[in-house]
């Protein structure tokens, strides 16, 4: 009778601790289960949506300190609010699609930064980037938009936003050819609208002769600038043909025909056009990296 009883108490401690083990493994199973679904329904959102790499890192401080750079080093005498500056330069891209940005987007930065630069100063360049650099760093007679605010503080960085929220997109922007109205490429052209539209008197423009075409019809400078100086304030253009010192590859050259191109656009303008091919100050920065090269010389044939 006693037997009886502790076997039946012995079957009922089993069947719970069968039962308890049961309910453990199911759980178990839920909760791995669970996992796996919530990190599949997450991997896409982790791609990158755009195909171009995302907004530069530390964006706000490396925005700020070059602001601050110019101001109270570069040009103390112009007086502006850069963190005034950063704010209205976000919200311009910020919570918003960074395939729909308008150059109304930009206005109010535009309008904040903006200051007047001295006649006969302003240097365009065109894939000559580099070097038109180097020149304006030694020789301050001429200024590109990279020497005014606005090109100061934004050369070489990225940026974008995204609609869904209010943070600045550092995984993924748009680039260039998934759509033409991002925020780099409304600014840059924005910014060389307005920096081609303030010279006066003789503009220079700094173009490669070691590339197909000097002068290339869809570049901003072709695009935007050239179509954007005013013929009442500038009456001539100054064109410098560049060409790679190592080498001395010339596919392009004031003869060539995509400077005539350029040469009828800027006449039908009404502005006065030259042009010349390897100007020596622009040649002798080349030089001092390559001064054994036989265009460095300074006896030359
Ligand atoms: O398209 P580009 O040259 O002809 O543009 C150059 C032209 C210059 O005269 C500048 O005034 O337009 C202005 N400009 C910049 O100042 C600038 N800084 C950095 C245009 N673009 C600028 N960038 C970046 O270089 C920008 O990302 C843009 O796409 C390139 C254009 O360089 P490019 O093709 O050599």
């Amino acid at each position: 009778m006693v037997r009886g009883s502790s076997s039946r108490g012995s079957q009922k401690c089993r069947c719970l601790l069968l039962g308890l083990t049961v309910i453990l493994i199911l759980g178990a199973v839920v909760v791995f289960a669970a996992m796996i679904f919530t990190r599949r329904r997450d991997s896409p959102a982790e791609l990158p949506q755009w195909k171009g790499r995302g907004s530069t890192p530390n964006l706000k401080e490396i925005m700020l300190g070059r602001c601050f750079t110019y101001i109270r080093m570069v040009n103390p005498e112009l007086g502006k609010d850069c963190l005034k500056i950063w704010e209205t330069f976000k919200n311009a891209f910020i919570c918003k699609n960074p395939c729909n940005i308008t150059e109304k987007d930009y206005q109010p930065v535009m309008e904040l930064a903006a200051y007047p630069i001295p006649c006969n100063k302003t240097l365009l360049w065109s894939k000559t980037s580099e070097l038109a650099h180097k020149y304006t760093k030694i020789q301050d007679n001429l200024l590109t938009l990279e020497n005014m605010l606005l090109g100061y503080m934004a050369d070489g960085l990225t940026w974008c936003g995204s609609p869904s929220s209010s943070e600045i997109d550092y995984q993924s922007c748009p680039r260039w050819d998934e759509c033409a109205n991002n925020p780099s490429s409304i600014y840059w052209k924005m910014a060389s609208k307005i920096f081609a539209e303030a010279a006066c008197g003789v503009v220079h423009a700094m173009l490669n002769g070691s590339i197909s075409h000097a002068f290339v019809n869809s570049s901003i400078f072709g695009s935007v600038e050239i179509h954007h100086l005013n013929p009442k304030k500038v009456h001539l253009m100054k064109i410098w043909v560049m060409h790679d010192i190592i080498g001395g590859q010339s596919s392009d050259s004031c003869s060539g025909s995509s400077i005539k191109q350029l040469k009828s656009i800027v006449e039908g303008r009404n502005i006065s056009f030259s042009c010349e091919d390897d100007h020596r100050s622009v040649q002798l920065i080349q030089c001092v990296a390559h001064p054994e090269e036989p265009a460095c010389k300074i006896c030359r044939n």
